[in-house]
């Protein structure tokens, strides 16, 4: 069973999505990486996430850039937890996509993280946050890799 669906508007967002498939393995956490488009493909897309649903997935990450309105479009087709990722785009450096992703109308939320890879990657730590309500080994596993983080801070030593 899926328990993530990652979403990205292009083939072109892999090199940033990719941030996000990699942490949801290490967290051992199964997930469907697609590329399917709000403006291209919107059928497609529509039927992805209604048979994600009916396969057990608990939340989505949506990458997508420029007149970014994947994560809106999937938002709008479920109510489960949908993270948005802005890509960094060519003309704008993804302040387009993140202005068109975080500025979502009252009522259909989108939970927006940062321009690029490490929105990717925190938004695949956020859905890990979000499954471990209900894991608790999936809890621990999280609290050992915020340890290990905080132990790299510790034992980093400035220059002279
Ligand atoms: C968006 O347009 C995609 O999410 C991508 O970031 C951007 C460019 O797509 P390509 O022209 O590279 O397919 O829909």
């Amino acid at each position: 069973m899926s328990l993530i669906g990652i979403v990205m508007g292009s083939t072109s967002d892999w090199d940033v999505m990719k941030e996000a498939a990699q942490q949801l393995k290490d967290f051992g956490v199964a997930y469907e990486a697609r590329a399917l488009s709000a403006h291209r493909t919107p059928a497609e897309l529509e039927a992805w996430i209604a048979d994600m649903e009916q396969r057990g997935c608990k939340a989505f990450i949506a990458g997508a850039g420029g007149a970014a309105h994947l994560a809106g479009v999937v938002a709008a087709k479920t109510t489960l937890p949908v993270l948005g990722v802005p890509m960094p785009s060519k003309h704008l450096q993804g302040l387009d996509s993140l202005l068109s992703m975080v500025q979502m109308p009252k009522g259909i939320p989108v939970a927006t993280f940062a321009i690029g890879d490490a929105g990717a990657a925190n938004a695949a730590l956020f859905a890990v946050a979000l499954l471990a309500l209900e894991d608790a080994a999936l809890a621990a596993k999280l609290r050992a890799f915020r340890k290990e983080q905080a132990d790299k801070v510790i034992a980093t030593k400035l220059p002279d």
